[in-house]
Formats: C-alpha cells, sequence, structure tokens
C-alpha cells in the first residue's frame, strides 16, 4: 500500500479540477471555460486497493498581475512544499502546451517527482499526432512519466493514477477511508455559487466577483431545507447591475442552477436567498482579499 500528496499543477484551463473531479466520482472542485477558476487549495481523497492519494487541486500558474492572481498563483506554489509528488497538467493544444512549457520549470524545480499528464487528448481526432508532442514535451525536463489523458472521459487516468501511485512513499492511508475532503459543505456552497457565476456571465465580470455564505442553516428535521443566505461581490456598479439583469433575470438564473447543485451536495431540499453588493477594488488590494476570504 502506498499513501501520500499530490499537487496538481499547471497553466489555467488545463482541466486540473476536471481530473480531480473525475478521479473522485464527485464533483468537488467548480470548473468553467474560464482561466482561474480555482482560487484555493482544494483537498480530494482518492482511495483504491493499492494506494491512498491525496489531491491538492490549486490556482493556475501564469504571469499574475491583479493582486487576486498573485495571491492564486502564491497558492499553488506554497503547495510545492507540502507534496510527495507533482501532477503537471497541460493541455494538448498548441496554446495550451506553449503555456505549460512556460510554467515547467517552477514545477520541476520544486525537487519533487513530476508526472506529466496531456490532457484533452479526446479533441485530437488523429491519436499518430499525439506522438511528435509526447516526443517534444518529454524533452522539456525529467518527468517520472509522461501520460495522455482525457479528464472529461476518464480515458487514460487508471494509468495516470498507477504513476502517480508509483512516486508515493509505501505506508498506511493518511485519512479515513470516507472522508473525500476537508473542506466544508458551506465552502463547497459558495464555491458552487460562484461557478454558476463563472458559466453564466462574460468578459471580466467573473474576475471581480466574490461569493460569501452569510448564513448556512441545517435542518432541524431530516426533508426540511437547508437555508443558505449568501451575497455575490461584484466591484462596480455597473457588474452590479449585470449580475441582477433585467427584472432580476439573472440573479434568478444563477440561484436556481446553484440550488439545483446544492441540492445535490447537501441531499435534500435548499432554500436560497442571494443578494448582490458592491465592494469597489476588492481583488486588486489586500485588504479586499482578506475580507472576501482569499
Ligand atoms: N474536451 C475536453 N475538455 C476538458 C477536459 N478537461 C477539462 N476540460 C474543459 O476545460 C475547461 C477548464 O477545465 P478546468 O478543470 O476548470 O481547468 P483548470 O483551470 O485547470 O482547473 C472546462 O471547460 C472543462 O470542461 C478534457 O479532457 N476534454
Ligand atoms: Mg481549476
Amino acid at each position: 500500500m502506498r499513501s501520500g500528496f499530490v499537487a496538481i499543477l499547471g497553466p489555467p484551463n488545463a482541466g486540473k479540477s476536471t481530473f480531480l473531479n473525475q478521479v473522485l466520482g464527485f464533483k468537488l472542485a467548480i470548473t468553467s471555460d474560464k482561466p482561474q477558476t480555482t482560487r484555493h487549495r482544494i483537498l480530494g481523497v482518492h482511495n483504491d486497493p493499492q494506494r491512498q492519494v491525496v489531491f491538492l487541486d490549486t490556482p493556475g500558474l501564469h504571469a499574475a498581475r491583479r493582486a487576486l492572481n498573485q495571491r492564486m498563483v502564491q497558492t499553488a506554489l506554497a503547495t510545492l512544499e507540502e507534496v510527495d509528488a507533482v501532477l503537471f497538467m497541460a493541455e494538448v493544444s498548441p496554446r495550451g502546451l506553449a503555456e505549460a512549457q512556460e510554467v515547467a520549470h517552477q514545477v520541476l524545480a520544486g525537487g519533487k517527482p513530476v508526472v506529466l499528464a496531456l490532457n484533452k487528448i479526446d479533441l485530437v481526432a488523429d491519436k499518430t499526432a499525439l506522438l511528435p508532442i509526447l516526443q517534444r514535451v518529454t524533452a522539456w525536463g525529467q518527468w517520472a512519466a509522461v501520460v495522455p489523458i482525457s479528464a472529461q472521459t476518464g480515458d487514460g487516468c487508471p494509468a495516470l493514477l498507477t504513476e502517480l501511485g508509483r512516486c508515493l512513499p509505501e505506508g498506511e492511508p493518511l485519512f479515513p477511508e470516507e472522508m473525500l475532503t476537508d473542506l466544508s459543505e458551506r465552502f463547497l456552497a459558495g464555491e458552487l455559487i460562484r461557478e454558476k457565476v463563472f458559466r453564466l456571465t462574460e468578459r471580466e465580470l467573473p474576475y471581480s466577483v466574490a461569493v460569501t455564505v452569510d448564513e448556512f442553516l441545517e435542518p432541524e428535521e431530516e426533508g426540511r431545507p437547508t437555508a443558505i443566505t449568501a451575497t455575490i461581490h461584484a466591484e462596480r456598479e455597473g457588474q452590479k447591475a449585470i449580475l441582477i439583469g433585467k427584472g432580476g433575470q439573472m440573479l434568478k438564473k444563477i440561484g436556481t442552477a446553484a440550488r439545483q447543485d446544492l441540492e445535490r451536495l447537501l441531499g435534500g431540499p435548499v432554500f436560497l436567498d442571494l443578494f448582490v453588493r458592491v465592494e469597489p477594488k476588492w481583488s486588486r488590494q489586500d485588504k479586499g482579499l482578506r475580507k472576501l476570504g482569499y
């Protein structure tokens, strides 16, 4: 039996969170097609008869300017210190590979064994095109292994788990088998609401949004709803207006989509009360980041 910690690192949008959800068989980490969806370190535990892999999903590595983004890159690189091995995720597209090559040295410099996963191979129609790419990325550095996968379909994921397991020390499981994560339902509730904002709004807006859960009241008896009150924080009045939408339509859309996911997460009915408020420049200042939980 082997067990240990694995950091999932890589450029934004490579599919790190999608992979974590795929191996857990549970939607723990929120995902979207917008870069920098993941803002915190997300812990998820995978168990099988041969190994326990404690994954730490992280925000994407990139050249960051905004205070929030710099904080996220720090969060990602800091996990390098805490782990036994690294899963470096790259997207197999010209742009994805270029972004991965730019940050690969930061990950290899950590001195931990690194397994490189080439993700999104479901988008490559002609699989023979993968061979020259595999050769190219292999030359980037000293990888423990290189594994092509599709985090979305699960293709290649068992092989990837095997390679990661090889990098872990022998030992008993670190966490009880039934424990999927160390995150609270309250935290995950805020993340699910933020995911809907990322998926339903465009351009700069998602990056100016944070969600706080102000109240999380568990039901007094089974079958009764969990009552959640949450606030979506934007940076400008114009953003607030978009989040609310004409006649409140956007906020309703966000709320309905979030409630459906929350009910799945909590296994029962949910009463969700959503508010929108403006917190000027929160993503650009230390004070704002702290206030909104970053
Ligand atoms: N076609 C395809 N899309 C994927 C795959 N993995 C992730 N994606 C998509 O890529 C986008 C970014 O995924 P996400 O997991 O949030 O990336 P992260 O920023 O690295 O955590 C999302 O729209 C995913 O649905 C894959 O294997 N195939
Ligand atoms: Mg992510």
